[in-house]
């Protein structure tokens, strides 16, 4: 992360990391994120598994170690969470080298992964503002004399280009700083004052703090919008997705298998990786 990024990092809250991801890395996860869509939707009219604390209803694959929720129609999301135990064309983002340069430098303890979704997006839909200003500890932003030290900040892989129109991640820029909580009503990011919507290309990513205030903007193309998040914070938070809220991270014993010492170190405290008979 260099000077600018940092400054940037700091000063709104966000950086659009252009060209992120190689044509290599960009293929093979788009394929991997279609063929779970596909995987998700083929149980959409099973009942749920579990329904999270915020009421979200989630069917659990137990085989290929994901929950999902929502559906493919007009105005809908599909939420697949803990995808990386889905298919190991994931494992690339798993200390991937150039996501953990910015990570080590806006989170001062040990990072690991606590949070990561596909998020699908159909035509019609939006996801609503949230955070920004006096959110809870767990998503707060601090500076100290260690510098940038984030309790959660996210990484958005983009695998299609999504211009204005097509749904763009969209935030309220220095939010993270601010100390009262936004007052307009029904979270709708289209009108809400302040919300600016990010453009980006293939191949980009964008890394904010879960302190801003952000959303999605309405989908108002015929395109729907995929995206990787993959979430951070110091070693000691336990589960950020709405599925598995405040559990252990939900890793199979396969995708602990598989995974290198380092891989492994993302997913667990020490005490935990020697219990799963991890090396590091
Ligand atoms: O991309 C979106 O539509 C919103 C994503 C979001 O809220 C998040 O990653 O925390």
């Amino acid at each position: 992360m260099n000077e600018i990024e940092q400054y940037e990092f700091d000063r709104v809250g966000y950086i659009v990391i252009p060209n992120f991801l190689t044509e290599q890395e960009l293929k093979t996860l788009s394929a991997a994120i279609d063929a779970l869509e596909e995987h998700a939707l083929a149980q959409a009219d099973r009942p749920p598994d579990k329904i999270s604390a915020f009421g979200l209803k989630y069917r659990h694959d137990a085989e290929r170690g994901y929950f999902a929720t929502g559906a493919r129609e007009q105005g809908k999301t599909l939420i697949i969470e803990d995808f990386f135990n889905a298919d190991p064309t994931f494992d690339t983002l798993i200390d991937h080298a150039p996501t953990m340069a910015y990570v080590n430098a806006i989170i001062q303890e040990r990072p690991t992964i606590n949070n990561c979704e596909i998020r699908i997006r159909y035509p019609g839909n939006q996801t609503g503002s949230h955070m920004g200003g006096p959110v809870s500890r767990k998503h707060r932003y601090y500076y100290t004399s260690r510098g940038i030290d984030c309790m959660m900040a996210r990484m958005v892989y983009f695998v299609h280009d999504v211009s204005p129109g097509q749904g763009e991640f969209c935030v309220v820029p220095a939010s993270h700083k601010s100390n009262v909580a936004s007052p307009y009503e029904g979270a709708n990011p289209d009108t809400e004052p302040g919300m600016i919507g990010l453009p980006v290309k293939a191949g980009d990513a964008i890394l904010f703090t879960e302190n801003l205030r952000h959303g999605g903007l309405t989908n108002r193309s015929n395109q729907t919008r995929k995206t990787l998040h993959v979430g951070y914070g110091p070693f000691w938070m336990k589960s950020q997705n709405h599925s598995t809220m405040d559990e252990e991270p939900y890793i199979l014993p396969g995708t602990f298998a598989r995974l290198n010492a380092a891989q492994r170190l993302l997913f667990r405290a020490h005490r935990t990786l020697l219990e799963h008979g991890g090396n590091a």
